[in-house]
């Protein structure tokens, strides 16, 4: 049996993060051996790239490139991911594939381009899509901070992360209203099915 392979996506400011420590506090509460990886995952060479990319208005990069690394951050982790699911560890992603095709689709470039680069990356069994049915997390604390967090482009990137809701295993969880609790008690409703190891081979993004 292999660990379950579970990404939490979303916009900036919805919760992501929040609810991906209280998932990993439950499943450490109940010895289920788990792993969060966060992506971008700015501690490597090509992460603290992508840090000063994303925190230094200033470090001018050509979209493309942008892109590119934060693909080549996902695969430069990939094999450590796998070896965990094999060995029955459920793997937590805190943004994925899908997060890097919608913020660059967002900023124009194509796609099908924007998918390339992650083809062959395992696809989540299950992905969590973080949404608010109203743009209200333009106005939660802290918005604004780094490029990105700018209520008009969060705007676009909420329109393409919609090609994926025909996704088979995409789960959009509305959290407008509902308290940290709440949000968590129906991610954790979600992931019950999982939990328990998955004999089935990972599937893999393809065009
Ligand atoms: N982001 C994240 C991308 O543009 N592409 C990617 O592949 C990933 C994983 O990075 F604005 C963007 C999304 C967000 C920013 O992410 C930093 P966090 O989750 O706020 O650290
Ligand atoms: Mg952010």
């Amino acid at each position: 049996m292999r660990g379950a392979l579970i990404a939490i996506e979303g916009l900036d400011r919805t919760g992501k993060t929040t609810q991906t420590e209280r998932l990993l506090a439950k499943l450490k509460e109940l010895n289920i051996t788990h792993k969060l990886v966060k992506f971008p995952k700015r501690d490597t060479q090509i992460g603290k790239l992508i840090n000063t990319y994303l925190t230094e208005k200033s470090f001018d990069l050509n979209d493309q490139a942008a892109h590119l690394l934060f693909s080549a951050n996902r695969w430069e982790v990939i094999e450590e991911i796998k070896k965990d699911l094999q060995d029955g560890t459920v793997v937590i992603l805190d943004r994925y594939v899908y997060s890097g095709v919608a913020y660059s689709a967002a900023k124009g470039l194509d796609f099908q381009w924007c998918l390339s680069p992650d083809i062959g990356l395992p696809k989540p069994d299950l992905t969590i899509f973080l949404k608010f049915r109203q743009s209200e997390n333009a106005s939660r604390a802290g918005f604004g901070d780094e490029r990105y967090e700018v209520a008009e482009f969060q705007e676009k990137v909420k329109h393409i992360f919609e090609n994926f809701s025909t996704n088979s295993e995409w789960s959009p969880l509305y959290v407008d209203g509902l308290s940290i609790d709440q949000v968590h008690g129906k991610i954790w409703a979600l992931l019950q099915k999982y939990l328990g190891g998955l004999d089935n081979g990972l599937q893999v993004f393809s065009i």
